[in-house]
């Protein structure tokens, strides 16, 4: 089973959780300690100084280094940002190359509420974010928020843009979107293109219950503070490796051994 820290995001802020990791090195201490509780990849955004939101390359850079320097755990870059954001800037994690290359990159396929916002991907930003995935050499995770868009997966495929079986994320609770019960999960999973894998992102209150429902019916999943910040009702997780750490010991629990980021590579057909 493949454990995701999703660890930053782009809406948690520090006023909500003290624990949020900003700066590269708060990003990269924290990673190591998601990896050695059981973590095989992190999914990043970054945050300038005073906290905001931003998908700036550099920032990027500085926090992959970080994480790289201290543990081997495979490094997924949001290019989801934050909405509002333009592709561009949205794209910043992408245009790494070399030693500071990002394992995988998240393509989000369909436009959705979210929250009182709306997470904007329209059908030429969706194909313009999969060229730039593709043409770094790496594998998109696609991000679906609600049904339709494993079928827009199926239509990225056809047109070339992305290969097919792929690595789906659930991503459920989100309000206006899908919400987090079992009979979605069990949908969304018996609906992905034959012979693909997938993870669940449950927000809130359902993270570390839907880590037992991913884990008993073979799937994967994340946790981490960029959708979640209690490890309980009330208490704040001390960091994300906390949050992973309790994610692991449900999956085990359930009987599930936890994948090493070659083991997760392999698993999600990265190389
Ligand atoms: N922050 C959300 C609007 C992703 O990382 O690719 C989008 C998001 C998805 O977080
Ligand atoms: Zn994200």
């Amino acid at each position: 089973m493949v454990i995701t820290a999703a660890m930053v995001g782009a809406e948690t802020t520090r006023e909500q959780t003290p624990y949020l990791p900003i700066t590269a090195e708060e990003i990269g201490e924290d990673a190591a300690k998601c990896r050695e509780a059981g973590a095989a990849m992190v999914h990043i955004h970054v945050r300038k100084p005073d906290g905001s939101p931003s998908q700036d390359a550099e920032l990027f850079r500085a926090a992959i280094r970080e994480i790289r320097k201290r543990c081997d755990v495979l490094v997924q870059v949001s290019t989801g940002g934050a909405v509002g954001m333009g592709v561009d800037e949205r794209c910043g994690g992408l245009t790494l190359t070399g030693a500071d290359r990002p394992d995988m990159a998240t393509l989000s396929t369909g436009s959705v509420n979210f929250g009182a916002d709306v997470f904007w991907n329209p059908r030429p930003l969706i194909r313009d974010i999969a060229t730039r995935i593709k043409a770094l050499g790496i594998k998109p995770e696609i991000e679906c928020f609600d049904v339709g868009m494993i079928d827009e997966a199926r239509a990225l495929e056809k047109e070339g843009f992305i290969t097919l079986p792929a690595h789906f994320d659930f991503v459920l609770g989100v309000g206006g979107a899908l919400a987090a019960t079992t009979e979605g999960l069990d949908f969304m999973r018996s609906y992905v293109p034959k012979g693909s894998t997938w993870t669940c992102a449950a927000m809130g209150r359902h993270q570390l219950t839907f880590v037992e429902h991913a884990a008993e019916r073979g799937g994967n999943a994340r946790v981490g503070l960029e959708d979640n910040i209690y490890l309980s009702k009330g208490v704040l997780a001390k960091g994300n490796w906390e949050l992973v750490a309790e994610a692991v010991r449900r999956a085990k629990a359930k009987g599930r051994a936890l994948a090493t980021p070659a083991q997760a590579r392999e698993l999600l057909r990265l190389s």
